[in-house]
């Protein structure tokens, strides 16, 4: 009979062969017919079902939200700096995503991981803040740089009022407000920032939508899914530096002397 050579790759998500792509098995057209944006597509692409038009719908305001956040941060930072020492657009993009981890945009999963973990353990604020702190941790998705506790983020905010208005529950979210009342009352530049939002948000999202199982849940947060919508959000920001430079014929940067302590 037919022998099936071993193939070197399995993929899931995407389908090139036949008259048109397949994202999730949805072809191309029905995307286009029925009106997608790209909440649907990531849907597909990433979580491997359509969802609800309320996810979909959170899923791009995250989107928009992040996609930029001056020049000052460090990713647009990065960016600027290669397109002015005249890199190409993807050189640019790639030195300002090099940027996003742990302390700068890509705190989102570990921002799920331990609200998740805290949440489910039933610890209170004051014991997951403390128990932290212990180990020396920094509680992730709290604390920014130019946010303060008078002065929130009114990206957190208007994601915290999508939420409470469209999702089923928002237990996470409401437990991530408490960790910040109390990390407040210590200092007030540690507010709950984009990335812990966004990362209480979607642990509401994964378990009140009854669209994912538990060991789902699990996996999306053990993988970490999650950065991937900062990273995706902000490459279309950096584009936009690395073009804004370029229009603006910026020379190449060097920083001042003065700005340098040197010493021995
Ligand atoms: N302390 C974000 O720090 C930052 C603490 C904390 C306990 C904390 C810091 C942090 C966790 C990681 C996180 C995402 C590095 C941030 C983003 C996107 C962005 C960016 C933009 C955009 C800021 C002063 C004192 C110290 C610290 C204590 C600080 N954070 N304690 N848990 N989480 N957060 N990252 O200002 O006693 O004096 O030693 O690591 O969630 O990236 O716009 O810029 O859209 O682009 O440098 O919004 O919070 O503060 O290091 O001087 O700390 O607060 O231990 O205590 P800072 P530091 P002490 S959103």
């Amino acid at each position: 009979g037919k022998v099936r050579a071993p193939t070197h790759i399995i993929s899931t998500i995407s389908d090139d062969r036949g008259d048109e792509p397949c994202y999730g098995g949805v072809p191309m057209s029905t995307i286009v017919e029925k009106g997608y944006g790209v909440g649907d597509v990531i849907s597909l692409l990433w979580f491997k079902r359509s969802l609800p038009r309320y996810c979909t719908q959170f899923i791009e305001i995250c989107i928009m939200l992040c996609a930029d956040h001056g020049p000052c941060v460090s990713g647009a930072h990065n960016t600027i700096v290669t397109a002015r020492a005249g890199k190409d657009l993807v050189s640019s993009l790639v030195s300002g995503l090099l940027t996003i981890g742990p302390r700068f945009g890509g705190a989102i999963d570990d921002a799920a991981r331990y609200f998740k973990d805290a949440y489910d353990r039933g610890l209170s604020p004051y014991e997951f803040v403390e128990s932290m702190k212990k180990k020396g941790i920094r509680v992730p998705g709290i604390g920014h740089r130019i946010k303060r506790g008078d002065n929130k983020d009114k990206r957190v905010e208007l994601l915290q009022e999508y939420a409470r208005t469209h999702f089923p529950s928002v237990k996470y979210m409401e437990y991530a407000v408490q960790v910040e009342t109390y990390t407040l009352s210590k200092a007030n530049n540690l507010v709950l920032n984009v990335d812990g939002a966004i990362g209480s948000l979607f642990l509401d999202l994964l378990a009140s939508s009854g669209m994912f199982t538990k060991q789902e849940i699990d996996e999306i947060i053990e993988i970490g899914y999650l950065n991937g919508l900062f990273v995706l959000a902000r490459s279309i920001g950096l584009i936009g530096h690395t073009f804004d430079q370029k229009r603006l014929k910026q020379p190449l940067y060097r920083h001042p002397w003065e700005d340098v302590l040197y010493t021995k």
